[in-house]
């Protein structure tokens, strides 16, 4: 294990570098790879403890290396052997191939239609009409992304995913060409999902139960089915849905009034109880993880702000300023999207005084990001809570930093920077020297859940894994590995461990947006 934590990748010229150390050296130096001479030296900073891994720890800033080459950094604890880390680059776009892959991913997720990307490509699967549950009656609703390891098809994820990239496509210095077509792919999927008598959407599609963790998408052939209707998919899609009309100028109004459509069933239906899997059905539930209302209220909050935006009529605006505030990022919580969009894109017809209230309901979450940052060892903000895919915290807190700088722009220095520390962490520089990102780094993650990869028996590059968990008991592996241990090291690069190493597509979106938008 590796000793001096750095991002594998490498750092542009310009940027802050930070190792992380975990031994007793009070000096380390930089040394150049082609002829070993060490190109700088300096102190390391005072030791301190770093609640989530459980490390004593010691900060090396070589930021003012920037000299491009190729370097790696050694220290010594007295009376021990010197410590190496793995190598870096200093270069000008360290990041650009891997950005690309985070894209691409998006590809390879691709269901219904027969898929060319190599080793990967197999022919169209989940082609069949599937059984609206409880009724005989059965429905086209082809297309779209398999959601992650399994080949599920879920709104809610679905709905925040796209709102991520199609952010990226409009924030993003030098947007990726391509990216406007990708997820168009999705979005034809969710216009399926709608029953278009009530605008309700349905709230999944899969199979009911998950299949083989070896098995191609086009070897699922099981009857495929798709689950009620329900508040939280119906207000997620109406959200995304009139995000995406302004990126489709040909397609509106068609896009307008369906996610208008699903905004009416919203409020015709209020009270309609969560989500819950029926007994036979054992897929993904992306439910009411409150258990509570906000849960659905931060949801339609984030559909009135994005319809306001839209259409700018009267009757979203009020239901926006009868409304609690919500912040978060990601598929439980999406306030701070509904946030973001009223602040930057309602314009004139914006409201001073709710501008206040949001502006300081945003704040108030970045201060929170940037509070556990500070004390953390490894550069991210975190504090002591990994959940089952913690790695999605780490890119939305970085990416609510970046929205934060576009509303707070005397802090942009700051929130960027805070922000890029955290796709170092993601390539290597954590208590695990471990790169989350499929593909990339020295010690990048081999063994993801994700069944294509599984049965290949190579694992698709640019995938986001879920990252460490600290309830180890949610999966068998992970339990066997981890117990006991940090919530920051509870985490295997095995792909029986759905719980720290499977991957999704809205644990790539929150990474490629803050790569994006950085120019990385
Ligand atoms: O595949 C597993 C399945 O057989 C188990 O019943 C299930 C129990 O939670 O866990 C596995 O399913 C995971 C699936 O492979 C991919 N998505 C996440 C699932 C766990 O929630
Ligand atoms: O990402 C989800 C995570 O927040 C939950 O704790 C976990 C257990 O319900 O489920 C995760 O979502 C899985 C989904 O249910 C099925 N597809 C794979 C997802 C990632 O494991
Ligand atoms: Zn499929």
């Amino acid at each position: 294990m590796k000793k001096i934590h750095i991002n594998q990748l490498g750092y542009r010229p310009a940027d802050t570098k930070k190792a992380t150390i975990t031994i007793n050296a009070s000096r380390f130096s930089v040394i150049r790879a082609s002829d070993r001479k060490i190109v700088f030296r300096d102190y390391t900073g005072a030791a301190f403890d770093d609640a989530a891994s459980g490390d004593t720890v010691k900060i090396a800033d070589f930021s003012y290396l920037s000299e491009k080459g190729t370097y790696f950094i050694t220290a010594k604890e007295e009376g021990s052997t010197l410590e190496e880390s793995y190598p870096f680059v200093i270069t000008d776009d360290p990041y650009k191939e891997m950005r690309k892959a985070l894209l691409d991913f998006f590809h390879y997720q691709k269901c219904g239609v027969d898929l060319e990307c190599g080793k990967w490509s197999h022919p169209a699967c989940h082609t069949q009409f599937a059984t609206i549950y409880g009724t005989g009656e059965k429905k086209d609703v082809s297309g779209g992304w398999h959601d992650a390891g399994d080949y599920g098809r879920y709104i809610v994820p679905a709905a925040m995913t796209i709102a991520d990239l199609l952010l990226a496509y409009e924030l993003a210095p030098n947007p990726d060409e391509g990216l406007l077509d990708i997820v168009w792919f999705e979005i034809e999927w969710m216009l399926k999902m709608q029953d278009e008598s009530n605008g309700g959407v349905y709230h999944k599609v899969t199979c009911k139960n998950f299949n083989a963790f070896d098995e191609m998408p086009e070897d699922e052939l099981e009857e495929l089915f798709i689950l009620p209707v329900s508040l939280a998919a119906t207000a997620d899609f109406a959200a995304s849905i009139a995000l995406a009309s302004r990126f489709y100028p040909e397609k509106k109004e068609m896009l307008i009034n369906a996610a208008k459509h699903a905004f009416e069933w919203c409020l015709e239906n209020p009270d309609e109880p969560s989500f819950k899997n029926p007994p036979d059905i054992k897929t993904g539930p992306y439910g009411n993880w409150l258990g509570i209302d906000e849960y659905y209220e931060n949801k339609r909050f984030w559909a009135a702000c994005e319809l306001f935006v839209a259409t700018g009529e009267e009757k979203y605006h009020s239901y926006i300023k009868g409304s609690d505030l919500f912040t978060g990022l990601g598929w439980q919580n999406v306030g701070a999207y509904g946030l973001y969009a009223y602040i930057t894109q309602a314009g004139e017809r914006a409201d001073e005084m709710q501008i206040r209230r949001m502006k300081e309901c945003f704040q108030a979450a970045c201060f929170e990001i940037i509070n556990n940052y500070k004390t953390d060892g490894y550069g991210v903000s975190l504090g002591t809570t990994y959940r089952w895919g913690s790695n999605i915290d780490v890119g939305n807190n970085a990416m609510m930093l970046i929205l934060g700088s576009l509303i707070f722009t005397e802090k942009a220095l700051e929130y960027k920077e805070i922000a890029l520390d955290h796709i170092h962490y993601l390539l290597g520089r954590n208590a695990l020297s471990q790169s989350y990102i499929t593909g990339y780094g020295h010690q990048p993650a081999k063994n993801p859940h994700h069944r294509p990869s599984i049965s290949k028996g190579e694992a698709v590059p640019g995938m986001v894994v879920g990252g460490p968990c600290m309830n180890t008991d949610a999966d068998e592996d992970l339990m066997a590995a981890c117990t006991g241990m940090p919530p920051a090291k509870c985490y295997i690069d095995h792909a029986g461990s759905y719980a720290s190493n499977e991957i999704t597509i809205y644990w790539n979106s929150p990474a490629y947006f803050v790569v994006a938008v950085l120019d990385l």
